[in-house]
């Protein structure tokens, strides 16, 4: 360890949280776990409200800096749609948004909680007025997914995690393929929960879309810690190969961000931070994370830190 250890390597925005229940301009309990992207000039958020029955739905967010003056849509943008799509009874949640440059689409992936636990759903946007249902892409229990944006020997690449009924396996990041988006093969792990003491044992899922640099495909995941007074959210980051992902070439020891502020630590689920969306400029990232499944907060980081960091704490394969 050296002095450089205890630099933290992502900054907090110093007016978090950005976003809070009271700045939606309709009744709400909650807004948190918003994805991300550009869109024209503009930051959008697309952001998982939760209304007073306990169900959750999608509303959009703008600013022209990333940062403030948030212009929030007056009503729900994509509202479950249980009539159609039964997947959506019990709402839609943490969306990840991934731009597809070879479609000029982005790509929507987010939780329907299903009368049979929460699965993949898919739909495409090229506005974030009007959205096109792929529907089901992955069955329960499964969340935390999210596309690449580009193919791999001609086929879409998605990371989710699924979980097994069988106990005591943990529940692991996995890549799966498909040749249309809607049909999904070839499924493996990818980086999977450690076990024992841990901060990321049994039980981890993939953060914000995989964020591509020059020295591959930067993943950042939570891990989830349980403990007598409940679960701990915390982040930590892994790298996978630029043209086969399912190589991981690195992954932290430690985490690299975690609970510590009062509005991460107290919520509807205390110390939690679960980021949905970045949005890279240059080196720099500004990382959209819920705190503690009430409002949205926001801290930056430069990739080329992230990389050094991960390079000095990886201990892929060191672990067991
Ligand atoms: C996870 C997801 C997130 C939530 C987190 C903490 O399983 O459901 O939406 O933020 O739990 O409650």
């Amino acid at each position: 360890m050296n002095d450089k250890d205890f630099k933290e390597i992502f900054t907090r925005y110093s007016a978090n949280p950005i976003i809070r229940p009271s700045d939606i301009p309709y009744r709400v309990n909650s807004v948190f776990n918003a994805a991300a992207t550009l869109l024209e000039k503009d930051t959008l958020l697309l952001m998982r409200v939760e209304d007073r029955r306990g169900i959750s739905h999608l509303t959009a967010a703008r600013s022209r800096d990333g940062v403030s003056d948030w212009v929030i849509d007056p009503k729900p943008t994509l509202l479950p749609n249980p009539a159609e799509y039964p997947e959506e009874l019990w709402g839609i949640e943490d969306p990840r948004i991934t731009y597809i440059s070879q479609l000029d689409l982005w790509a929507v992936v987010y939780t329907s909680y299903s009368r049979g636990g929460p699965l993949v759903s898919l739909a495409t946007t090229q506005d974030f007025k009007t959205f096109q249902r792929k529907g089901v892409v992955m069955p329960p229990e499964d969340k935390d997914a999210a596309l690449f944006p580009v193919q791999f020997n001609g086929r879409w690449a998605m990371l989710h995690r699924p979980v097994s009924a069988f106990a005591g396996v943990g529940a692991h990041i996995w890549i799966s393929f498909s040749p249309d988006m809607k049909h999904w093969g070839d499924h493996q792990i990818v980086v999977p929960a450690r076990r024992g003491g841990w901060w990321d044992a049994d039980k981890i899922g993939l953060s914000p879309p995989p964020l591509l640099t020059d020295r591959g495909w930067l993943i950042l995941y939570h891990g989830v810690r349980t403990t007598p007074s409940g679960c701990i959210y915390r982040l930590g980051l892994a790298l996978l190969d630029r043209e086969n992902p399912t190589m991981l070439l690195a992954r932290s020891d430690e985490w690299i961000f975690a609970p510590e502020e009062d509005y991460e630590v107290l919520g509807d689920v205390d110390k939690v931070v679960f980021p949905c969306g970045w949005v890279a400029a240059g080196d720099e990232v500004r990382l959209y994370y819920g705190c503690a499944d009430k409002s949205i907060a926001l801290a930056t980081a430069n990739i080329s830190e992230m990389l050094e960091w991960l390079q000095r704490h990886n201990e892929n394969g060191l672990e067991e």
